[in-house]
């Protein structure tokens, strides 16, 4: 039987980790993230389809193509956390099991990170984790597709 596949999305900026501001975003890559996702869902057994993109069209596309192909779906939506409603409108019309995750804990810095439209359609938020966020948001995701099918 095929795996549950989980989308792992990735929004504006996260090409540049490791590069970015690495006393906040430390000096692990995309392409690490990556790694640690496909190893952990491996342990899982689960699939992923992992993506990143620097367009809030795209990403809402990518979401909404999840309707009836993902299980669920892993989103770091990065600097539209804050700002879109599209792809909070887009999470909510694809009915799926969303975790958020973020780096860094957004709680911890700026005002204007404090509010995010993407937790509107969120089941889950790890934030401040650094890059093991994935992983747990991927553990979590199994729990969320149990609960859903019991
Ligand atoms: C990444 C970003 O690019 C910021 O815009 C968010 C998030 C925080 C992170 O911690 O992964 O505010």
């Amino acid at each position: 039987m095929a795996l549950p596949l989980i989308s792992v999305l990735n929004g504006p900026n996260m090409n540049m980790l490791g590069l970015r501001e690495p006393e906040r975003y430390g000096t692990a890559t995309l392409d690490d993230v990556e790694q640690l996702c496909a190893e952990t869902a491996e342990q899982l057994g689960l699939a992923i389809d992992f993506r990143q993109t620097n367009s809030e069209g795209e990403i809402v596309s990518w979401v909404q193509e999840c309707r009836g192909r993902s299980a669920g779906i892993v989103i770091n939506p990065a600097g539209y956390t804050n700002t879109s409603i599209a792809l909070m409108d887009a999470l909510l019309a694809v009915e799926l099991p969303v975790v958020e995750v973020h780096i860094t804990n957004i709680h911890r810095r700026e005002e204007f990170r404090h509010r995010s439209f993407v937790s509107l359609a969120a089941d889950g938020v790890i934030c401040g984790l650094g890059i093991r966020g994935y992983a747990l948001a991927l553990m979590a995701m199994v729990d969320l597709l149990q609960e859903d099918a019991g």
